[in-house]
């Protein structure tokens, strides 16, 4: 292989040129400051219409996550979208089985306390009426050949940042969606029939807010207690 202007080698491997745009001050100012008022847009929301959407829209949505940093380029997530109703029937099921006990039984009286102003219970109607759910699954390692483990890096970092990629595509594409932390988690990799090396990581309902919906009355914490600067 001849180096190029294009690409160059380093230690035998093929590096490409990499050009990214960029803008004056000033656009850069109103750029950050739109994406911000447009990201501050975005909640998490628990009513959700039953409205069909394209397949397409998802497709882009999970390709725009799987952009992605990862350990090593290792990509070590699956994003399993259900539509089918029976299937989604099943996750409701077994998760409000799992809240249910949480609720009740497994979460401290200060959790319970934290919760109360978001008005979570154990019923999970969404995971019935969201036209889909995306399971994000994280895989710890990978089989080679010969059912060898081969070592992933950063897992939880890496998923977390596809998670926070897919919610931004969500709130883009004009559709809303919630982290929904149902808990134990081994139900999904069940139901799903995933494979020995994934473990369920997030599960997000994805579909148009209903026409009714409400959100809590909460904010964010202001700039000064978030960053520092040195
Ligand atoms: N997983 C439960 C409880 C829950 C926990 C936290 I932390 C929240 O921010 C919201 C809910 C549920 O989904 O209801």
């Amino acid at each position: 292989m001849k180096e190029t202007d294009d690409y160059i080698l380093v230690d035998g491997f093929k590096h490409i040129s990499y050009k990214h745009e960029t803008f004056s001050e000033i656009e850069m100012i109103d750029k950050s400051k739109r994406l911000y008022e447009w990201m501050d847009k975005r909640r998490s929301v628990r009513h959700f219409s039953d409205k069909p959407i394209p397949i397409e829209v998802i497709e882009n949505i999970i390709k725009s996550a799987s952009t992605a940093p990862s350990g090593a380029n290792k990509q070590p997530w699956t994003f399993c979208v259900v539509k089918n109703s029976k299937i989604k029937k099943k996750i409701r099921e077994a998760a409000e089985e799992e809240e249910r006990k949480s609720y009740n039984e497994r979460m401290s009286d200060e959790w319970l306390e934290d919760l109360k102003h978001l008005g979570t219970d154990a019923n999970k109607p969404f995971l019935e009426i969201a036209p889909y759910l995306i399971i994000v699954f994280k895989r710890p390692f990978e089989y080679g050949k010969n059912d060898e483990k081969l070592q992933n890096y950063y897992v939880n970092e890496s998923v977390g940042l596809a998670c926070g990629f897919l919610i931004s595509a969500i709130h883009n594409a004009g559709l809303v969606t919630l982290t929904h932390t149902p808990s134990p988690m081994r139900f999904l990799e069940k139901i799903l029939e995933r494979p020995t090396n994934e473990r369920a990581f997030l599960l997000l309902p994805v579909g148009y807010a209903a026409d009714n919906a409400y959100v809590p009355d909460i904010g964010r914490k202001p700039l000064d207690e978030v960053m520092k600067i040195y």
